[in-house]
């Protein structure tokens, strides 16, 4: 085979190979890489280069349990997502094994939702909206025993401590209008080992990755027209040279 032909025939299946890259459109599942934050400033982007816009489907990862000082710790992760906008759901019903909440901030960290226990007979929790706007926020994850609570930078609890001693805490709760943004957690507990690691789904509906600036789309389009770029000059170079050869 002529070797231009090659070169052309080989760029034709790497342009192929980038665009599918680019364009896969079924929903997908994030999993937590190394261990997400539990605060805004260290909260994990679910980002995905070839997934962003397509529908996120499931969060795993990993929580541990024990009496510890929250913020320094795996007893919270917190992930950053994007809403479509409108009906909004996150559950670990059937995803998770141990006591769970959720909680659901918005981009500034000031909190919007909160639940414990999905029913009166499930530990695990159930978070739903139906009036969110499309963008940016923060979806925490924990354990509940002991309890954990977010408090704002002057420790006013971000959403109302749910009564006890009941075993469970079904409901969902808004937060505290008055309270700030997510700052710390509260109170401060003592570290008491062995931590245990629990695994968790979180099941989602109404979220997509989140927009990464520079990667995705973007840079698979510049390589495409590099690539393009690159071998149309070669072949108009050759074509040049096969005339003035003619000549
Ligand atoms: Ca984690
Ligand atoms: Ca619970």
């Amino acid at each position: 085979m002529n070797r231009s032909i090659l070169r052309i025939s080989w760029s034709l299946v790497l342009v192929t190979a980038l665009l599918g890259v680019g364009s896969q459109a079924h929903a997908f599942t994030y999993a937590e890489s190394g261990d997400a934050g539990s605060l805004p400033t260290s909260a994990q982007a679910v980002s995905d280069t070839a997934m962003d816009g397509t529908p996120l489907q499931f969060i795993s990862g990993n929580v541990e349990s024990g009496f510890v000082p929250y913020e320094f710790t795996d007893s919270i992760d917190l992930f950053e997502i994007e809403l479509t906008g409108g009906a909004f759901s996150a559950s670990t019903v059937g995803g998770a094994n141990f006591d769970t909440q959720l909680y659901l901030y918005d981009a500034q960290g000031n909190g919007i939702i909160f639940n414990d226990d999905a029913d009166s007979t499930v530990k695990q929790s159930t978070l739903s909206a139906s009036n969110l706007a499309a963008g940016l926020y923060y979806l925490g994850v924990s354990v509940s025993a002991p309890p954990v609570l977010p408090v704002d930078a002057s420790r006013t609890l971000i959403f109302p401590q749910p009564p006890a001693p009941a075993e469970f805490h079904p409901g969902i709760i808004e937060a505290n209008p008055d309270a700030g943004p997510l700052a710390g957690y509260a109170p401060q507990l003592v570290a008491q080992q062995p931590l245990v690691e629990l695994p968790y789904t979180i099941a989602l509906s109404g979220v997509q990755a989140t927009p990464e600036p520079i990667a995705g789309g973007g840079a698979v389009s510049m390589a495409i027209l590099m690539l393009v770029a690159r071998f149309g000059g070669q072949r108009r170079r050759e074509m040049a040279t096969r005339s003035r050869v003619r000549q």
